[in-house]
Parts: structure tokens; C-alpha cells; sequence
């Protein structure tokens, strides 16, 4: 392998060259090429003979939260310094180690929206919604009322953007490229949409939801709708949908949808409508913007990546796949020499259903060590995982981090079944972990 070019430059000039020159008919790093490769990590790879031919290390092809490339962190009263991927309309995202709580604390919470921010609001018991359609008695409710009559209850509840993980799609899909970090779990207080479908009566025609809320479209033109999304009316009435008003124990920040919201676990965080006004029952699947198309549809058989697609043949993205995250060490930690294990925690969690098993690796793939699993606070809530691995030596290592769901299904190598707006990727996570100085460990 020629010295003066680095890893990355033969890559993107020809992969596949690069692949025999830098892996060798072996298929295994060795020699002069490991050398390059160590070089160019900045740091002696102890796994590298089971690193799989066509492998970039993490260092050098993830961009990754810490990297230079990434966007600004924000900087917003009661909020954490997310990354920002948008500021019209605002959109960041939570670093992975800054979702380390067991249940999501308001600052750490990602942000997702479509239009602008409505005003704060002076009188939220006064705050009003409707529920009409496809209903015996349309309903107009102030908070106050909502409050005092349903059960009110407190779950645990994912709340997940429908295009997390949209940046490991290759080639590049259109949307706020977001990592893992587009996941929540905060504790939501709230009454049950069921209580609620049930008190206005739902006809026998009564099949989908449409959602409606009060921030205002970037266009500034009035009464054009930023969102309005809806689902089919069995996850409306599922127990873990609800209509919240409080998050972990204090009213909703208005950021997040004050004075109330939808959360509909487990499904695109779309759905989960903020600043809510109105509830639609309808006969047949809501139209509103962000309906239809490619918008939170995916293909049913896969289409040839990057090749234009106007949604025919997609179904909704309904369950969100399975995926986790890794909590305790960001992409790109230094260690200090001499550590021979990592304590490695993080979460995991699969839409409507459970997660399984949650898997580490340390040398790329070889071998697969299980983490302690926790159970879930309550359906719906996302699983803490946790475990120690013993690391032989001080170098350059990747955890790799993978889950595998209620059904069987495991976080694939590389994002599959590529779709115009990026959904559904959830590929295995690499991170990039250092232990000692490495450039004493290179010298
Ligand atoms: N009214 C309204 N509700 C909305 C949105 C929006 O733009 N307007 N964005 C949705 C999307 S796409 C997501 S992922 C979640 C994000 O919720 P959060 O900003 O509270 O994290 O809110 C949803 N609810
Ligand atoms: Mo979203």
C-alpha cells in the first residue's frame, strides 16, 4: 500500500483496490498495511485480524458527535448543548452519552419541529382541544376538564423522530441527517386517548386519526398547517397513547408542546402531535401534510438506493425497528493506558415490541459478548443495558453495539431498504474507543 496516501483517499478513489491493497488476498490486515492503518487511526489496532475486508475504522469513517464537521451545539435556556441540524425550524439532537438517565430529563431531550414555536401560554387549564369526525358527540375540552375527567395516568414512553439513524443511509437521504440521538424516554403524564375516543363515542366508521396543532407554518401564512399527521385508530386506542400535559413530574416545557400533547410510543415521533388542538376521526387515512408519498412510508420490496421514488408500492412506517444505544463512552473517548476493562451501559428499544438481547463486540464483529438487560419500567419504555469487557491492551478498539427484538430481529450491518426520506435505518453502531496516549503508543 502506497505510504503517502491515507486510508481515506484510497477508499474514495477505489474501494475495491484499496480493499486488496490494504487487506491483502488474506483478507487480513497485516504488515505494511496494518502499519498504514494503525497510522492512520493514531493508535496500534490489537483486534485488527478480525477487522472485516472493505472495514474503515470508525475513527475515520464515522463523522460522529465529536468530530469537527459536526454542527453547533445549541445554546437555548433549559436546554443541553444538543446538536443543532436545522434553525428554521429548529431541530437537534441528543449526544448519546447525554442519554445516560434512565428517564430522559427535559434539557436532554431532542427537538423536532416542522413549523415555528407558538407562544407561551398564559392560561394552560383554559387551553382548548376538540375531538370530531367520526364520533357519536364531538367533544370540546379545556385542559381543566380533561384533567378532571379522566383517569390521569404517568408511563414511561419512547418518543422517537420517524427518521432516526437517517444518516447511515447511503447514498445520503433528504432530512435532518440524525445519528442515534433522535430518542427520548421521558415519564409523561397524561389521560389516555382511549378515555377520551370513548367518552365522544366512535362510530362503526371510525378507522384513522388526523392531528392538529398551533404552531404556525414558516411561511408565516395563517392557518397553513406545518403537520398534521395520523394513524390508524387501533394505536389510538392502544393504553400507552396519550394526551400529556406533564413530563417527569412538571408541566410540559413549551418547547415540547405546552400545554398539551399527543405521545404515541413506539411509532414515528411525528405523531406525536405538540401544542395539540385537535383530534380528527376519520373514515379513511388522514391527508394532511406529512401524509402520503414518500413522507413516513418505506418500500415494501426494496428499491435500487438513490433511484427516484414517488411512494408508490410504500407502506407506513408504523413500529419503529429496533436499535440501541451506547451511553457511557462517547464515539472518540480517550482512556488512559493501562485500562483493562470498560463498563459499558446504554438502551435499547424496538417500537410496539420488547428487546431480547443487546450484544457488545470489541473485535469487529469476531465474536459477540451479551450485556445485562434490564426489563422495561412499563411497555412501551425503553431497556437499560449494562455490562463490563475486558479489553488485552492498549490501543485503538471499536464497540460495536447491536439489539435484537421480541420477534428476532437484530440491528442489521449496514442500513437496509433505502427510501427517498431515509426512514428506517438502524444499522450495528461503532464506536471508536482509545485506551493510552497514542502517540507514545505508535512511536
Ligand atoms: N405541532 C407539531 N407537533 C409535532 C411536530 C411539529 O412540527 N409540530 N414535530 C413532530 C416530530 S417530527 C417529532 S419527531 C416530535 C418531536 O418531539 P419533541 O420536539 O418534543 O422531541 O414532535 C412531533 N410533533
Ligand atoms: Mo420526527
Amino acid at each position: 500500500m502506497a505510504q503517502e496516501r491515507s486510508a481515506q483517499e484510497l477508499y474514495r478513489d477505489d474501494p475495491e483496490r484499496a480493499d486488496a491493497e490494504v487487506f491483502g488476498r488474506r483478507g487480513a490486515l497485516e504488515g505494511p498495511a496494518l502499519q498504514a492503518m494503525e497510522a492512520a487511526v493514531g493508535a496500534p489496532i490489537p483486534a485488527a485480524a478480525s477487522l472485516p475486508p472493505g472495514t474503515l475504522p470508525a475513527a475515520i469513517a464515522r463523522p460522529g458527535a465529536q468530530s469537527a464537521t459536526n454542527p453547533a451545539a445549541l445554546n437555548l435556556p433549559g436546554k443541553a448543548r444538543l446538536l443543532v441540524h436545522d434553525e428554521t425550524p429548529l431541530c437537534a439532537e441528543t449526544p448519546e452519552v447525554l442519554l445516560d438517565e434512565a428517564v430522559t430529563s427535559a434539557p436532554n431531550m431532542f427537538i423536532r419541529n416542522n413549523g415555528g414555536i407558538p407562544p407561551e401560554v398564559a392560561d394552560p387549564q383554559a387551553w382548548r382541544f376538540v375531538v370530531d369526525g367520526e364520533v357519536n358527540a364531538p367533544l370540546s375540552l379545556t385542559l381543566g376538564e380533561l384533567q378532571s375527567r379522566f383517569p390521569v395516568v404517568t408511563r414511561q414512553l419512547q418518543l422517537e423522530c420517524g427518521g432516526n439513524g437517517r444518516a447511515f443511509h447511503q447514498p445520503a437521504a433528504r432530512g435532518n441527517p440524525w445519528g442515534n440521538g433522535a430518542i427520548s424516554n421521558g415519564a409523561w403524564t397524561g389521560v389516555r386517548l382511549r378515555d377520551v375516543l370513548q367518552a365522544a363515542g366512535l362510530k362503526p366508521s371510525a378507522r384513522f386519526t388526523g392531528h392538529y396543532g398551533a404552531d404556525p407554518h414558516l411561511s408565516g401564512e395563517a392557518g397553513k398547517v406545518s403537520i398534521a399527521r395520523g394513524m390508524r385508530i387501533e394505536k389510538a386506542l392502544d393504553e400507552d397513547t396519550l394526551l400529556a400535559f406533564a413530563l417527569n413530574g412538571a408541566p410540559l416545557p413549551r418547547l415540547h408542546g405546552a400545554p398539551l400533547r399527543l405521545v404515541v410510543p413506539g411509532w414515528p415521533g411525528s405523531l406525536s402531535q405538540k401544542w395539540l388542538t385537535r383530534i380528527w376521526v376519520r373514515d379513511a387515512p388522514h391527508d394532511g401534510p406529512g401524509m402520503g408519498g414518500t413522507s413516513y412510508r418505506v418500500p415494501r420490496h426494496p428499491v435500487i438506493p438513490g433511484s427516484a421514488q414517488d411512494g408508490r408500492g410504500f407502506v407506513e412506517l408504523e413500529s419503529m425497528p429496533v436499535r440501541s444505544i451506547l451511553t457511557s463512552h462517547a464515539h472518540g473517548a480517550r482512556l488512559a493506558g493501562g485500562t483493562r476493562h470498560l463498563d459499558l451501559r446504554g438502551a435499547a428499544w424496538a417500537g410496539d415490541l420488547s428487546v431480547q438481547a443487546q450484544h457488545v463486540s470489541l473485535d469487529f464483529g469476531a465474536t459477540w459478548q451479551p450485556m445485562t438487560l434490564f426489563p422495561a419500567a412499563n411497555r412501551h419504555a425503553w431497556q437499560r443495558w449494562q455490562g463490563r469487557v475486558a479489553v488485552p491492551a492498549d490501543g485503538y478498539y471499536e464497540v460495536w453495539y447491536r439489539a435484537t427484538d421480541s420477534a428476532g430481529r437484530m440491528q442489521p450491518h449496514a442500513a437496509a431498504n433505502w427510501n427517498p426520506q431515509g426512514y428506517g435505518a438502524n444499522p450495528i453502531s461503532r464506536a471508536a474507543v482509545f485506551i493510552g496516549d497514542p502517540l507514545a503508543a505508535t512511536a
